[in-house]
């Protein structure tokens, strides 16, 4: 057994990264050759006001390791944050695969799970209308399994041949590299427009889903068709989909753009900070199963990328739960160097026949190569599977590896033909025998080829407010768009999808209205809106706006209740330091009203302070006029009421006035956990 392993608690993976963990707090600094190092400002002259000396190993060395520092960022999902974890299935899986880390519900797994937005460069802002990528490294026994998926279950093409392509035509355009993580341009639209098959997913990125609240707050889906195969080789088609224990949310649009400029790492920010105070994020995982022989069950083709499988259709069974419960030590170690491949399986699960998924399986490990410098990245202790592994694969950049003996080859006499294969037995993975007898040709199915019924699908399925907003990002996104010609050609597309959609948008581009079209699609799944997700007050953010001479007795009462629910409450004040109470007692001021504002939280309390202090006044009601349109819950006691009269919200929906703190906590906290409220009116 590899002397890595089973070193405490789960299956050595800590254990295994914590070798190579280092600490060079309280260290002498010495090169890396390990030579104590005696100066470390001044590199070596001839004389004082001399050049520095070719022999200056120190400085050479420094500098050059410097001058390396970075390697290219990830073609798409550059920008991204991580986080480790545990993964547990709740009941054995055994009837529909041998995947061992689906068998025992008393056996933890490892997982490293990467979440990325997709379009921008390493350092744009987060919260861009996008996809974002949800890659899960699950450190199984058996090997390494990776489930790279996004929070959208379908894709913009069918064919991998046109990844790039697509990705071409949505990152910054080539000649003057704008915009920047944004789709609102003529490339991508012209895109779009020209490839039909994107209009599904071009639903989902411009619905609500694409700008998620939070990391911790967003589904994640496989996308692709899977297979399940169990020990007697029967095999179901199978669709992975992450569900986060705290509900699917988002933010409105107008809110997404100030946070990029208020906080980027507004996502990143948020799930360092959950994990930190042991809000652990938690997601159940979920399968949707088609047994082999009901593949041509459905009115559409199930291999096909750009369909998702609605719910009510094939339900959609809980089999486990991951819970992130640990940031990383160093983000370019692990999560950097992280390399992620949905091509990376453990027997039990295995690929289909969509072309996507086809081509996904080459490109991966090729970027690595380019990325990663060289065929040895899976060295890398983020990498690392806890398992042994052993072949005659030799050298390469970076070879961290020693293999003894003079035997790389199979099969051989030397070793006594070792390393050896497995049977299927003994855990050796063979690959599903699926019959394929055909013609070689470059051509896409006729069951690929209907692009628009799933798009209406999604369209019925919204909520009113969902609904608007879509028409609101269309019309934003083709209002950037500079051809009128792309303008007009995606108008007509979408007519196809729904022509409330098209015309509401070519209104507001100034495009000619398209024609009624006959769509006779009436379907709808429920589950697709999130309207009908979780609804919880956990660790949600509320800004708590305080002057001095605030109703200190109830108010640090009511503080203390809404944190017995599992909200969070933050002081906001006109400076920092303690703000004191009527009473003398004091509460310490989080931030200001120039280090926070009401988009980086869910929901504003306002307790106010002594009413004739003007100024105080005015920057607590712009911070609360602004929550209120972005449709947050507002709270107010206190002086605090007085301020939302004053602005016209008291009648408002989510908008909470009381002088009786029990009442008060009780109807805030629902109102917070609606998360939204929609119906509000806002002028
Ligand atoms: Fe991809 C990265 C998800 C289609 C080629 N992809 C990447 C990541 C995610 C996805 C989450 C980031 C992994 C990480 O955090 O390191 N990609 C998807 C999904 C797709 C998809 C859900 C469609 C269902 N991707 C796709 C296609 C190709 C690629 C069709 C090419 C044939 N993807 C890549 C890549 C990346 C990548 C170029 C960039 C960095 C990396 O792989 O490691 O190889």
């Amino acid at each position: 057994m590899n002397k890595e392993r089973n070193m405490n608690g789960g299956n050595g993976k800590k254990e295994q990264l914590e070798q190579f963990t280092t600490d060079d707090r309280n260290q002498k600094m010495t090169t890396n050759q390990g030579v104590k190092v005696s100066e470390d400002e001044f590199s070596l002259k001839a004389g004082e006001r001399g050049p520095t000396l070719m022999e200056d190993f120190h400085f050479r060395e420094k500098m050059t390791h410097f001058d390396h520092e970075r390697i290219p960022e990830r073609i798409v999902h550059a920008r991204g944050f991580a986080a480790h974890g545990e993964f547990q299935v709740y009941e054995s899986m055994k009837p529909y695969t041998k995947a061992g880390f689906l068998q025992d519900p008393d056996k933890p797994t490892p997982v490293f799970v990467r979440f990325s937005t997709v379009a921008g460069s390493k350092g744009s802002g987060e919260l861009a209308r996008d996809a974002r990528g949800f890659a899960t490294k699950f450190y199984t026994e058996e090997g390494n399994y990776d489930l790279v998926g996004n929070n959208i279950p379908v894709f913009f093409i069918q064919d991998a041949m046109k990844f790039p392509d697509l990705v071409h035509a949505l990152k910054p355009e080539p000649h003057n590299e704008m915009p920047q993580a944004a789709t609102a341009h003529d490339t991508f639209w012209d895109f779009v427009a020209n490839n039909q098959e994107s209009a599904h997913m071009v639903m989902w990125a411009m619905s609500d889903r694409a700008i998620p609240r939070s990391f911790r707050m967003m589904e994640g889906f496989g996308v692709h068709t899977f297979r399940f195969v169990n020990e007697e080789g029967k095999s179901h088609f199978v669709k992975f989909h992450w569900k986060p224990v705290l509900g699917t949310h988002s933010v409105v649009w107008d809110e997404a753009q100030k946070i990029n400029g208020k906080d980027p790492d507004f996502h990143r920010r948020d799930l360092w900070e959950a994990i930190e105070n042991g809000d652990y994020p938690e997601y159940e995982l979920g399968v949707q199963m088609i047994p082999e022989e009901e593949e041509f069950r459905f009115d559409f083709d199930i291999l096909d990328p750009t369909k998702l499988w609605p719910e009510e259709e094939v339900p959609v069974k809980l089999i486990g739960k991951m819970t992130l419960n640990r940031n990383v030590d160093n983000v370019f170690a692990e999560m950097e160097q992280a390399a992620f491949h949905p091509g990376h399986v453990v027997p039990g699960i295995d690929f289909t026949n969509d072309p996507l998924l086809q081509g996904r399986l080459f490109s991966y490990t090729d970027t690595q190569l380019i990325r990663l410098g060289g065929p040895n990245f899976h060295e890398l202790p983020i990498n690392r599977p806890v398992c042994p592994f052993h072949n005659n694969q030799r050298d390469g950049y970076g070879r961290q590896t020693i293999n003894r003996g003079k035997v790389s080859y199979h099969k051989n006499s030397l070793a006594q033909n070792t390393p050896e294969t497995s049977t299927e037995e003994e855990g050796g993975y063979k690959h599903y025998e699926e019959k394929i007898d055909g013609y070689k040709i470059r051509r896409r199915s006729d069951s690929f080829k209907d692009h628009f019924t799933q798009a209406t699908m999604f369209w019925n399925s919204m909520s009113e407010a969902e609904k608007e907003h879509m028409i609101e990002a269309f019309s934003f996104e083709l209002g950037k768009v500079e051809s009128k010609s792309v303008q007009q050609q995606v108008v007509d597309m979408f007519a196809n999808v729904n022509t409330e959609l098209a015309r509401g948008f070519a209104k507001a581009i100034g495009a000619e209205l398209p024609e009624e079209k006959d769509n006779k699609v009436t379907k709808k799944s429920p589950a697709l809106s999130q309207e009908n997700t979780t609804k919880s007050p956990a660790t949600r953010k509320v800004a708590v706006i305080l002057g001095d001479g605030f109703q200190d007795t109830e108010v640090k009462g009511i503080l203390e209740k809404l944190s017995s629910q599992g909200i969070q409450t933050e002081v906001i004040s006109d400076q920092l330091g303690m703000v004191k109470g009527e009473n003398q007692s004091e509460l310490e001021v989080q931030h200001t009203f120039l280090t926070a504002d009401s988009v980086l939280f869910d929901a504003v309390y306002v307790a106010g302070g002594k009413e004739e202090d003007k100024t105080f006044y005015k920057k607590a009601a712009y911070f609360v006029q602004e929550a209120f349109s972005h449709y947050k819950p507002i709270g107010a006691t206190h002086a605090g009421g007085k301020l939302l009269e004053g602005a016209n919200m008291d009648e408002s929906p989510g908008v909470v006035i009381s002088e009786d703190a029990e009442t008060f906590v009780t109807k805030f906290t629902e109102a917070v956990a609606a998360h939204r409220h929609w119906e509000r009116e806002v002028i």
